[in-house]
């Protein structure tokens, strides 16, 4: 199989109005080290050449060198050049990167350059990383963390996915396949030696060994903080027709995002805004107010809007200073009426004080949270108590040293994990226990992109001495 050798601008393309002080072309596959070649020997392609030929730099050292056109022969730039032999390169190929002066006319002729050479493609997107883990350089939890961090957008984000990029999951799930596999080894030599005597309490063992393996399983999957930081901490907005919440969306998210308006019930599907909040990622949601109506589109939005409530990580209750019930029942009922309202972790707030003759000082009073979105006052204070609920969420669980798990993708793997231990544990034969285990051992390896059924074998001659 003939694996071609690909090439891209791993920087951002230059336009006229933003040329990059530097830009990088990244070639890799068997014939890398032709490209380098051509592309800094004069009249290359007269002469041929050799891997050993004196011209290439060591690998994995910066070199300067005019590149040329290899048809042509014409100076297409000086540039830093630098060659890393197969396998010890990024994507585990020969790879070359060339580091030209980042204007349109360089990279362009560059890449045509290499074009020209008629043995190179494009590269598809993720390509690079794709060969990365084919060649057993990354697992596919880390090629995730290596997109993740190209796509962070907040601190906490970059962390996260820099620890997933630096092996954090790739770990976690290896060794749980190990402890999977030595319970599976366990399983398999009852069945294949039955005559022979085991160590005493062996089915105890096994089954202990389950039991944790499986509260390890659960307890990785309760903890949310990896996926709320990868796709933001969703706060939803709730509260009465008119309270206000449109414009409090509006005022955080600093952008006309949501219709505001004096008629009741102009917001009827949820809207959400991305924002960072004090360096958390937030995924604000703006819902339909909630009352009683004959209208179906809007009892619809109201079912979403409890929908939303329900599934978001942090619910903000917003009621107005001049509801006719009066705020402190209006916000009563409010919170009566969302779905999992926790006090510790929710936040409720009183709108609309400027109309209020003392302005709010009677909420405040009460250490109630209040609010103008028209004025706002009491803005700074709603900040600082959403930071603090928001650090609250993300804190809570983090001394423990296990990284979380960041995608549906993992959660739906190790969900399958835990149902397979769910039926090993009461499996009726050993033999049914195993085949449960090794749909598990499956999960795991699937998850990390490295399935290798070998290793039960050795495992079961390693850890057990039969005796024989
Ligand atoms: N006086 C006053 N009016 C406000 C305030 N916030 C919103 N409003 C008004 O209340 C009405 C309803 O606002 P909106 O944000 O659409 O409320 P929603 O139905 O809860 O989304 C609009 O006319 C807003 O201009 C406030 O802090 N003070
Ligand atoms: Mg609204």
């Amino acid at each position: 199989m003939d694996v071609a050798t690909i090439y891209a601008l791993a920087t951002p393309a230059p336009t006229r109005a933003r040329p990059g002080a530097l830009a990088t072309i990244r070639v890799s596959g068997p014939r890398a080290t032709d490209v380098f070649l051509f592309l800094t020997e004069e009249r290359a392609f007269l002469r041929g050449h050799s891997a050993r030929d004196p011209s290439l730099p060591k690998p994995r050292r910066l070199a300067v060198r005019t590149l040329r056109h290899p048809l042509t022969n014409i100076e297409i730039d000086r540039a830093l050049v630098v060659w890393f032999d197969p396998p010890r390169s990024a994507t585990g190929e020969a790879v070359v990167e060339l580091h030209l002066h980042g204007g349109r006319a360089v990279t362009a002729a560059a890449l045509d350059a290499i074009a020209a050479l008629g043995f190179c493609r494009l590269a598809a997107p993720g390509e690079f990383t794709r060969r990365a883990f084919e060649h057993g350089k990354l697992d596919l939890t880390e090629a995730e963390g290596v997109a993740d961090l190209v796509a962070a957008e907040t601190e906490a984000q970059r962390r996260q996915a820099l620890a997933q990029a630096d092996g954090g999951l790739h770990r976690l799930y290896e060794g749980w396949r190990t402890v999977a596999v030595r319970l599976l080894a366990h399983l398999e030599a009852a069945i294949d030696f039955p005559d022979e005597d085991l160590p005493d309490g062996l089915a105890d063992t096994v089954r202990t060994g389950m039991a944790a393996w499986r509260a390890e399983l659960v307890r990785h999957l309760a903890d949310r903080r990896g996926e709320r930081l990868r796709e933001g901490i969703a706060i939803a907005i709730l509260g009465p027709p008119n309270a206000g919440k449109s414009s409090l969306l509006n005022l955080l998210a600093r952008r006309d995002a949501a219709i505001v308006s004096e008629i009741a019930g102009t917001t009827r599907d949820a809207i959400e805004v991305h924002l960072d909040l004090g360096g958390w990622p937030v995924t604000l949601v703006d819902t339909a107010g909630l009352r009683a109506s004959d209208d179906a589109i809007e009892r619809e939005g109201v079912r979403r809007a409890l929908a939303r409530a329900a599934a978001a990580d942090l619910r903000l209750a917003v009621v107005a200073a001049d509801d006719p019930r009066g705020w402190a029942q209006a916000l009563r009922a409010l919170v009566a009426e969302t779905p999992g309202w926790d006090g510790a972790r929710d936040l409720a707030l009183v709108n609309k004080v400027d109309l209020l003759p003392d302005r709010g000082a009677l909420i405040a009073a009460q250490e109630r949270l209040s609010l103008s979105t028209l004025t706002e006052a009491g803005l700074p204070e709603l900040l600082v108590a959403l930071e603090a609920r928001l650090a609250a969420l993300m804190e809570a669980g983090a001394d423990s040293p296990a990284p979380a798990l960041t995608r549906a993708r993992h959660r739906a793997a190790v969900q399958g994990c835990v149902a397979a231990l769910d039926r090993a544990l009461v499996a009726s034969e050993v033999a049914l226990a195993a085949e449960d285990l090794r749909l598990a051992v499956r999960e795991l390896g699937a998850l990390t992109g490295l399935v290798r059924v070998d290793d039960l074998l050795d495992a079961i001659f390693r850890d057990f001495c039969i005796g024989k």
